[in-house]
C-alpha cells in the first residue's frame, strides 16, 4: 500500500504474504460510518483493514518522504530489478502462433520489407510437441537451431513458451524424471497432484524446493534443450499456476508443496518461483556473459529480480487500451518496472485505428511487446495500407529512437527501484493536478506522454505540470507548465513533451534491430528551462553480460549553463574492469535559446563547428525547426565541454 498526499507526503506499507489476502480501503465512497465522513477534510483519513488466509504477519513501513524513497525502501526489501539485455528493450513481435518456420520466416522477412525494426520474434505454444515443453513440433519446425541462427545472423532473437504443467506422459523425459524424483506438487493424499491444462492431464513442479529448481534450471542448457541455441529466450505463462479443472481454476488449497507446506500458504508466489527457476536457467546457460530474458505472467513482490512481466489477456477495445496505463503504473511503483500490455488487445480484433493508437502508446510501455489469440485475424503491422503501415513504423521508430534514454532508465531502476514508466505524482509530489491523473504518464523524469483512448479524436485535453516549460517532442513548440490544454491530434503520433531542463540521448539512424544500433552515434536534445540550464544522463554498456557489475561501463551526465555543455563522467574512476565504446554525439540539438548562435567551440580538442537550423524529430516533416550542432563528434566514453558562440 502506498499512500500520498501534500501536506504528509508518501509512505508505504508491505505485508510479505502469498497466501489468499482481503483488503478493505475505508475512503470516501466506502462504507466507513457517517462520524467519519463528518470529519473537516484535514482531519479526515483512510483506514485499510487487512486479511490474511494463512501466513505470519511479517510487515514493514517505508516512512518516504517521497514517492521515490518509498520505491527506493520498499526494493532494498525486495530486490532490485533486472538489468535486461538491450534487446529486450526493442520491440517483440509475438502471436499465438507463428504457425511454422516458414511463417517465421515471412514475418522476419516482412519486418525488413517494410523497414520496420524489431528484435524479437516469439513462438507459443503450439511450436511444442503435444504442449511438451522443450520439444518441437517437428513437422512444423523441423530445424529450429538454423531457424535461431538465421534471425540471429540478422541480430535478432527468439522466445519460445515454456509453461509449468508438465504432461503426465510415460515417454516425456520431462515428467519421467520429475516423477521419478519425486518433484510434483502432491495432492493432499500424498499422490502426484494431477490436472488438466494444455497437454491434457498434468502434474505441477514443486518450484518451492531449491532442488527442483536447480534440476528445472539444468533443463535449459543448449545440451538438454534440444533445439535451442543461445539466442533462445524464455517466456512463462499460465504460471498462477492455471488448472483447467482446478477450484478457482488453480490448485486445491490443500496440496502439498516441500516440507509439507499448503499450496494455500504460497498460492501468490508460485508464479514467482516458477519465473526464479527459469531465469536460474539462462543465468547458468549464459555462464555470466549472457543476462537471462524471461517473461512471466504470475509474479510476486520481488518479481522485478527475474525479468519482465505482462498484464495478461486484454481485449481489443479502446477502454482496455487506457486501463493498461494505470495497470503498468501500479506495477512500477511496486518496483516490477519491466511491465507492459499486449499490443493490439490479445482477444478480438482491433480496428486499425485502435492498433495504431496501441503501438503509439506501447511505444512507451517498458516492455513493448505485439501478441494476439490464435482466433484472431493476422496483424502484423503491413497488413492495414500504407498510411497505417507508416503510422506503426514511426511509432516502432520513436522507441529505437530513444532506446539509450530507455537503457539509461533501466539502469536507474536496477540501482534504485525507480521505474521506468512513472506516474506524474512521482515527479510532481506537490501538484494536486496530477494525483488522479493515470491517462498521462512520465517515461524517466523527462518525457510526458498523454494516451488517446477514443476514435476519432480530434484534441486532447493534456494537462502539464510544474512551473517550467514542455517542449512538443516533435515540432519543439514549448507550452508553459500548470497549464490544462487543449491541443491538436493527428493521426500520426500521441503528444508527448519534453520537460525543460532535462537532457534525453537518442540514436536516431534507422536499423534492423537494437543489434545494429551498438557503433551508431547519439543525438542529445537539450530542453533549456527559464534559467537556460538542464542536465541528463548516458547509460552505455555491453548490453549483455554482467560486466557492469563489475564497473564495466560508461555513464555520463551531461549538463547545460551559460551556454555550455558539460560531459561529466560518473561511472567509477578506479574501474575494475572496463567497457569502451567508440561512438561519438552526432548531433546535439537546442530547445528555447533564445538568441541564434553561429558555432560552437569544442574542448579539448579546439575544434569549432556550426549551429544551424535542423529537423527536431526524424520521423516528421524535414522542415528545419530547431537549432542543430552539427557534427561535434565527441566520445561519449571522454570528458568534453561544448561552448556555444
Ligand atoms: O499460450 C497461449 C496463451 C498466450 O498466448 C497468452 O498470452 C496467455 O496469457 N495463454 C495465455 C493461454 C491461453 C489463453 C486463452
Amino acid at each position: 500500500m502506498l499512500s500520498h498526499g501534500k501536506a504528509r507526503g508518501t509512505s508505504g506499507f508491505f505485508w510479505l504474504n502469498a497466501a489468499e489476502m482481503q483488503i478493505d480501503v475505508l475512503g470516501d465512497g466506502w462504507d466507513v460510518g457517517e462520524s467519519r465522513l463528518s470529519l473537516p477534510s484535514e482531519q479526515k483519513r483512510i483506514d485499510t483493514l487487512w486479511m490474511a488466509e494463512a501466513g505470519i504477519v511479517d510487515a514493514f513501513f517505508f516512512v518516504g518522504p517521497k514517492p521515490k524513497d518509498v520505491v527506493r525502501q520498499y526494493v532494498t526489501v525486495t530486490g532490485m530489478p533486472a538489468m535486461p539485455q538491450l534487446f529486450a528493450t526493442g520491440y517483440h513481435q509475438c502471436r499465438w502462433n507463428y504457425r511454422d518456420e516458414e511463417d517465421v520466416y515471412h514475418v522476419d522477412s516482412k519486418f525488413d520489407e517494410h523497414d520496420i525494426p524489431y528484435d524479437v520474434l516469439w513462438l507459443d505454444i503450439e511450436h511444442t510437441d503435444g504442449k511438451k515443453y522443450f520439444t518441437w513440433d517437428r513437422m512444423l519446425f523441423p530445424h529450429p537451431e538454423e531457424m535461431q541462427n538465421k534471425l540471429a545472423a540478422k541480430g535478432r532473437r527468439m522466445v519460445t513458451i515454456v509453461d509449468p504443467h508438465i504432461k503426465r506422459e510415460e515417454s516425456y523425459h520431462i515428467h519421467k524424471e520429475a516423477s521419478d524424483k519425486g518433484h510434483y506438487v502432491k495432492d493432499a493424499t500424498g499422490k502426484d497432484f494431477d490436472g488438466w491444462c494444455w497437454p491434457g492431464s498434468s502434474s505441477y513442479l514443486d518450484m518451492l524446493s531449491p532442488d527442483v529448481r536447480e534440476w528445472w534450471a539444468e533443463k535449459f542448457s543448449i545440451k538438454n534443450y534440444v533445439g535451442s541455441t543461445p539466442s533462445l529466450y524464455i517466456w512463462n505463462d499460465m504460471n498462477e499456476p492455471s488448472v483447467f479443472n482446478g477450484p478457482e481454476v488453480t490448485m486445491p488449497r490443500d496440496a502439498l508443496h516441500v516440507g509439507g507446506v499448503e499450496h494455500r500458504e504460497l498460492h501468490n508466489a508460485y508464479g514467482y518461483y516458477f519465473h526464479m527457476g527459469t531465469t536460474g536457467g539462462l543465468v547458468k546457460r549464459g555462464e555470466g556473459k549472457d543476462r537471462p530474458f524471461v517473461l512471466s505472467r504470475a509474479f510476486f513482490a520481488g518479481s522485478q529480480r527475474y525479468g519482465a512481466v505482462w498484464t495478461g489477456d486484454n481485449t481489443a477495445e479502446w477502454e482496455q487500451l487506457r486501463v493498461s496505463v494505470p495497470m503498468v503504473l501500479a506495477m512500477g511503483l511496486t518496483g516490477i518496472t519491466f511491465s507492459g500490455a499486449d499490443i493490439g488487445g490479445f482477444f478480438g480484433n482491433p480496428e486499425p485505428e485502435l492498433l495504431v493508437r496501441w503501438y503509439q502508446l506501447g511505444a512507451y510501455y517498458p516492455f513493448f511487446r505485439g501478441h494476439a489469440h490464435h482466433d484472431t485475424k493476422r496483424r502484423e503491422p503491413w497488413l492495414f495500407g500504407e498510411r497505417n503501415t507508416q503510422l506503426m513504423r514511426d511509432a516502432i521508430r520513436n522507441r529505437y529512437i530513444l532506446l539509450p534514454y530507455f537503457y539509461t532508465l533501466f539502469r536507474e531502476a536496477n540501482t534504485t527501484g525507480v521505474p521506468v514508466m512513472r506516474p506524474l505524482w512521482m515527479e510532481f509530489p506537490n501538484d494536486e493536478a496530477t494525483f488522479n491523473n493515470d491517462e498521462a504518464f512520465m517515461v524517466g523524469n523527462s518525457i510526458l506522454v498523454q494516451g488517446v483512448y477514443s476514435e476519432q479524436t480530434k484534441d486532447a485535453s493534456v494537462y502539464l505540470p510544474g512551473d517550467q516549460s514542455w517542449y512538443d517532442m516533435r515540432t519543439g513548440t514549448a507550452y508553459k507548465g500548470g497549464v490544462t490544454y487543449k491541443l491538436e491530434v493527428s493521426d500520426d503520433g500521441i503528444p508527448a513533451f519534453q520537460r525543460a531542463g532535462t537532457i534525453i540521448p537518442r540514436k536516431d539512424r534507422y536499423r534492423r534491430s537494437s543489434t545494429q544500433m551498438v557503433n551508431d552515434p547519439f543525438t542529445l536534445v537539450i530542453a533549456l528551462n527559464n534559467s537556460q540550464s538542464a542536465e541528463g544522463e548516458l547509460y552505455v554498456d555491453d548490453g549483455k553480460s554482467y560486466e557492469f557489475q563489475h564497473d564495466a561501463y560508461i555513464h555520463r551526465r551531461f549538463i547545460f549553463s551559460e551556454g555550455k555543455l558539460t560531459s561529466i563522467n560518473l561511472a567509477p574512476s578506479n574501474n575494475r574492469r572496463s567497457f569502451s565504446s567508440g561512438c561519438v554525439v552526432e548531433r546535439i540539438i537546442l530547445l528555447g535559446l533564445p538568441s541564434r548562435p553561429k558555432s560552437a567551440l569544442i574542448e579539448p580538442s579546439k575544434e569549432k563547428t556550426v549551429i544551424e537550423m535542423g529537423p527536431l524529430w526524424v520521423q516528421r516533416s524535414q522542415t528545419p525547426s530547431a537549432l542543430t550542432v552539427r557534427k561535434p563528434n565527441v566520445r561519449i566514453s571522454e570528458d568534453w565541454t561544448i561552448q556555444v558562440l
